[in-house]
């Protein structure tokens, strides 16, 4: 009889355990790479949803941003968040290096690359409830 009172409540607790466990998974990481000639993100456009991360990562030799600033946009449709969203930028990332955000706010967000610009190097991300 103790026996099976102890096996009962380590169901339960491994029950909690692979609740708990499994939550994150439901958000994703998207990667996506930055390459330098032609100077483009891959892919493009990139349809996540709420609580999903964007990750990119600069796959040429040269310095890539990725930035939704309207500040330092050539046109203001380059640079677009959904409103009550804030927007955000990468900051220069040299080769190799990653820079990722979290999407809190579903809509549509036009960014672009700050020292690519001349070469149109713009991408989407389209975020779902
Ligand atoms: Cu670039």
């Amino acid at each position: 009889m103790k026996k099976r009172q102890l096996t009962g409540r380590g169901l339960l607790v491994a029950g909690v355990l692979s609740l708990g466990l499994a939550m994150p998974a439901f958000a994703e990481t998207v990667e996506v790479k930055m390459f330098d000639t032609p100077a483009k993100y891959v892919p493009d456009p990139v349809k996540i949803k709420v609580g999903d991360t964007v990750t990119w990562v600069d796959k040429g030799d040269t310095v890539h941003t990725a930035t939704t600033d309207p500040t330092t946009a050539p046109d203001p449709s380059w640079a677009v968040v959904p409103k009550g969203a804030e927007t955000w930028d990468s900051g220069y990332l040299n080769s190799g290096d990653t820079w990722s955000y979290t999407f809190k706010v579903p809509g549509t967000y036009k960014y672009f690359c700050t020292t690519h610009v001349k070469e149109g190097m713009k991408g989407e991300i389209n975020v779902a409830q």
